[in-house]
């Protein structure tokens, strides 16, 4: 429904019916999940807001700008506190003309003068405006409206400066008949005793709007028997935010430290919700190019079996080569493929890796559980697409950036050089693609892959996976929930599974599983021959 129809049938429901005061965008969404159905922008408030008092020393294109954001952050129709209109009759035009542009549901205008004063700072001092001039205001107000639904609120001051009934209705009843769609009447009295008077003698021509802030006492049912179709709240979303500002503030600045106030207060997190920051991550999904917002994982829980001594302190992968450790090495290539979201899964001496602008993630059973499990800890802080590495791996920039380019939901890395010299003579991770590797200028460089085990007959292999491979956010989503399933089917089994198996798993679903081939320039750190023959590598 149209904000200006909402705002219209809340002036015409059978039951009174409740607007609350917000000021600026995040109020007005407070107030929207709270469950109100409107909105009062006041005058008061959004002065206040900015510093300033509530005699028009705001612009009124600087209340509008407010009121866009307003608008722009709740769906509920907006009753804005348009003051005296900000001039004559042609400011109201323009004024009106500028609401509509902006999706604001009605205004409500009051007859006194250009510049005014709020209604409960010195009242009687306060001069009332011309009735006809006023109603020449409303009724330019009434046909500039585009949308025949839009409201204009006349606002009776008469009680406010002093006036009595007679005046009072005099004039409401002129600005009724100039067009306006509601009547609000103002008192700044404890007791509501002229607002019933008032409704008393009114016969119902338009709805009633009043503003209890000061005969606050007064039961909400006598307000609504008495006849009135709107109350609102006018200033108590700014004033409860004044009291909290205040007494945090105050609790800071005297105890020099967060740590008293930091239970006192909303997490930044719920800032975050209110402003809807996970739409802009899944936006992001879909409008940024994937490869600039990739994050990484690293698996480098385990101490590896091979290394004697070299490991008593320390996982392989802080074990050194070319003057860094192995991770530090993988981190600077990520760093330098613009990969700057890097999480470490830890567990063996995990108080070593202690390397900046890292995410640790706890494995505490990788003594006792295979390295399917290190990859589960880490599927649960997948956030879109992603690379996954084994943490004893070197490889040059140019392996992961084509890994980056590849096409595809679940990526691994596929070494075609497998064959040549002494890696022929160990134990790898093999692949059969549906594709093999070719020399040729039309050969995939992407293929389906159809097996990865130990165990392929050397002969029958297409390459080598690096131990690699990369996730579009759909890959990372399947991989996740693909691991949740076979924890739930068999937990002892899954602990201890390996990474192949799940895998061949993955294929035999029929999930997307595909091969980026390249050519050697990395390499497996499994024993401590490896680290030797780094050793006498020249340095990078
Ligand atoms: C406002 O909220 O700015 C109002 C209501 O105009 S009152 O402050 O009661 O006048
Ligand atoms: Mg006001």
């Amino acid at each position: 429904m149209k904000k200006t129809t909402q705002l219209k049938s809340l002036l015409h429901s059978n039951n009174i019916e409740f607007i609350m005061e917000a000021h600026n965008g995040i109020s007005a969404k407070i107030v929207e999940e709270a469950g109100f159905k409107g909105i009062w922008g006041s005058g008061l408030a959004i002065s206040a807001s900015m510093g300033v008092r509530d005699n028009n020393e705001m612009s009124w294109t600087q209340v509008l700008d407010i009121l866009e954001f307003m608008s722009d952050a709740s769906s509920l129709p907006i009753l804005l506190d348009g003051d005296t209109g900000y001039g004559n009759f042609n400011s109201v035009r323009r004024l009106v003309k500028k609401l509509e542009s902006i999706d604001i549901a009605g205004v409500c205008l009051e007859d006194k003068i250009f510049p005014k004063t709020n209604s409960f700072i010195g009242g009687e001092r306060q001069p009332l405006a011309d009735i006809d001039e006023f109603c020449g205001k409303i009724k330019a107000g009434k046909d500039t409206q585009k949308d025949e639904d839009f409201i204009i609120v006349a606002r009776v001051e008469a009680f406010i400066a002093g006036w009595g009934l007679t005046e009072a209705l005099k004039r409401a009843n002129a600005y009724a008949d100039a067009g306006a769609d509601a009547i609000l009447i103002h008192s700044k009295l404890a007791e509501p005793t002229d607002i019933f008077q008032f409704m008393k003698n009114w016969d119902n021509r338009k709805p009633i709007v009043i503003v209890p802030t000061k005969y606050y006492k007064t039961p909400t049912a006598d307000l609504a028997k008495a006849g009135a179709s709107l109350a609102i709240w006018a200033n108590h979303t700014m004033r409860s935010s004044i009291s909290a500002m205040q007494n945090s503030i105050k609790q800071i600045y005297k105890e020099q430290s967060l740590v008293g106030i930091e239970p006192k207060i909303i997490p930044v997190s719920e800032i975050f919700r209110l402003q809807n920051a996970d739409e802009y991550k899944t936006a992001e999904e879909s409008y940024l190019p994937q490869d600039r917002n990739i994050s990484a994982y690293i698996l480098a829980a385990t101490k590896g079996d091979n290394f004697g001594s070299l490991t008593d302190n320390k996982p392989k992968c802080m074990l050194e080569a070319f003057g860094k450790s192995i991770l530090e090495n993988q981190i600077e290539t990520m760093n330098e493929c613009k990969i700057r979201q890097i999480s470490v899964v830890v567990g063996y001496k995990k108080e070593v890796i202690d390397l900046p602008n890292i995410t640790k993630i706890d494995n505490d059973q990788h003594d006792t559980s295979g390295i399917l499990y290190s990859y589960y800890l880490a599927s649960k802080h997948f956030q879109g697409p992603c690379i996954m590495s084994f943490g004893d791996i070197l490889f040059k920039q140019h392996i992961l950036r084509t890994l980056l380019e590849a096409e595809g939901d679940i990526v691994l890395v596929i070494d075609t050089s497998w064959w040549q010299g002494r890696k022929a003579e160990r134990k790898i991770d093999s692949v059969i693609c549906t594709t093999p590797p070719s020399d040729s200028f039309e050969s995939r460089s992407h293929t389906p892959i159809l097996q990865v085990d130990s165990s392929i007959a050397h002969n029958d292999a297409h390459g080598e996976w690096v131990g690699m491979m990369k996730f579009s956010s759909l890959g990372a989503e399947i991989f996740r929930k693909e691991l949740e399933i076979m924890r739930s089917e068999d937990e002892e089994a899954f602990l201890i599974c390996d990474i192949n198996s799940f895998m061949n798993r993955l294929i035999k679903k029929g999930l997307p599983v595909t091969a980026r081939y390249v050519h050697g320039h990395w390499l497996n750190i499994n024993s401590l021959e490896d680290i030797y023959q780094i050793s006498n590598m020249p340095q990078q």
